[in-house]
């Protein structure tokens, strides 16, 4: 018996169908997220990262242009078991000669090289207007800004982008999440806390004024507790985000896991929206300490995330994004590890006999669930793990470097 065929009985002794397992991982869409290739830089302007985020670290090779950046990201995909979807910023648009547009007049033929891109390798796009990195951020504000010019073009931003979004489904038959997310906030102790949330909400209202088809967008509100020179307030905080979802019809909260103090858990969030909301969304991310956008790992957390939305059965009803940017190692291994990572996490899931372990929880016999839960930690997921990444036709773990390396040695260190 070789070593995957040992490891499926044992699942199976313990109510588990790791082949059936296998079918479902491979149907289970992740989004990849485009700016771990470029430490968030983007094509549309020049200036710093703005916004209350970072990236730290510079990591010789990062994607220069869309080719660089397509190229990197084929890389990375081929080291990905499972279904991807494409996650793209708004100032990631890929201008022909004379097409360059502010963000306020984005168009979706700004985004046909990505929409092939996304085409070939069978993937859906999700979406995000970019509210930072931009002259047109007055003093660290836009859809909150009391400057009614500034308001507006950040108005007239986020309805472009739902334009783009719904072609974005048109053109792939996946519906598309927006995701609305914007760092404005305050250094120091506002005077006005409730002013720029007001205007904030009527913003989201104004982009979300834009005709378009429920089915094909799918908006999301991403809350934040602080940024980077923003740490006194935050106009999108948990409870504006959640609220504004809450009462605006077809609008999904996005909870990012870097996002709220460090002993709350997201993990334990998702089953309480899930009694209220049809469908939410997620962005995936280690926060060493804060939000610092580490590469996903196999940890505690991201198990327990992956595990709620497995348990549940809301595969479905939770749309997965990762979202982190690490430019002190190979982008390519940053997105592959993170993305590996939360299979891995989801695999564990979905080799879990839940239905026995809610039978104990709900009988209370805690100590059987107790030792029930530690026993299933050293079954043999490895195995099938690396079935699975055989089957999928990428590298299995002990295989995966020698492929970055090679990239990085062919492709990476030419870059100057
Ligand atoms: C920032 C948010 C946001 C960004 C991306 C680039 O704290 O997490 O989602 O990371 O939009
Ligand atoms: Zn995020």
């Amino acid at each position: 018996m070789n070593h995957y065929e040992a490891a499926r009985e044992k699942y199976r002794l313990a109510g588990v169908d790791t082949e059936a397992v296998i079918e479902k991982m491979m149907k289970i869409p992740v989004s990849l997220h485009c700016w771990q290739g470029d430490d968030v830089k983007g094509f549309d302007q020049d200036g710093p990262l703005t916004g209350g985020i970072q990236t730290t670290g510079n990591y010789p090779g990062k994607a220069r242009t869309p080719q660089e950046l397509m190229a990197d990201m084929e890389q990375a995909l081929s080291l990905m078991p499972g279904k991807k979807k494409l996650n793209l910023h708004a100032s990631y648009a890929v201008f022909g000669p004379g097409q360059e547009v502010d963000r306020d007049k984005l168009e979706p033929k700004h985004f046909e090289k990505w929409v092939e891109f996304a085409k070939k390798h069978q993937m859906g796009i999700d979406f995000n207007p970019t509210f930072f990195s931009h002259p047109k951020v007055k003093d660290g504000l836009t859809l909150s800004s009391p400057d009614e010019e500034t308001r507006k073009f950040w108005i007239e931003h986020g309805k472009a982008c739902i334009r783009i979004s719904e072609y974005f489904a048109k053109e792939t038959g996946v519906p598309c999440v927006m995701n609305i997310w914007t760092g404005d906030g305050y250094k120091d102790i506002p005077a006005d806390r409730m002013g720029p949330r007001l205007r904030y909400k009527d913003s989201i209202e104004q982009i979300l004024s834009q005709p378009f088809d429920k089915n094909l967008v799918k908006p999301c509100v991403e809350s934040k507790v602080f940024g980077i020179g923003v740490e006194s307030y935050t106009a999108g905080s948990a409870e504006f985000a959640l609220s504004f979802a809450a009462t605006h019809d077809g609008v999904l909260p996005l909870m990012d896991n870097g996002h709220y103090h460090p002993t709350e858990m997201v993990s334990d969030k998702i089953p309480a929206l899930l009694c209220f909301f049809p469908e939410i969304a997620l962005h995936v991310t280690r926060p060493v300490r804060w939000d610092s956008d580490h590469v996903v790992l196999y940890d505690d957390e991201t198990r327990e995330i992956a595990k709620e939305i497995v348990r549940n059965d809301a595969l479905d009803r939770v749309y997965i994004a990762l979202d982190y940017f690490d430019a002190s190692i190979n982008r390519i291994s940053a997105w592959a590890v993170g993305f590996r990572s939360f299979q891995k996490a989801l695999l564990s899931a979905l080799c879990t006999p839940y239905a026995e372990l809610r039978r104990l929880q709900e009988e209370n016999r805690m100590t059987e669930l107790m030792v029930m839960q530690e026993n299933l930690k050293m079954y043999p997921l490895g195995e099938v793990w690396e079935e699975y990444c055989r089957r999928c036709q990428v590298a299995v773990d002990s295989q995966m470097f020698e492929e970055i390396e090679k990239y990085e040695k062919d492709v990476l260190s030419v870059r100057k």
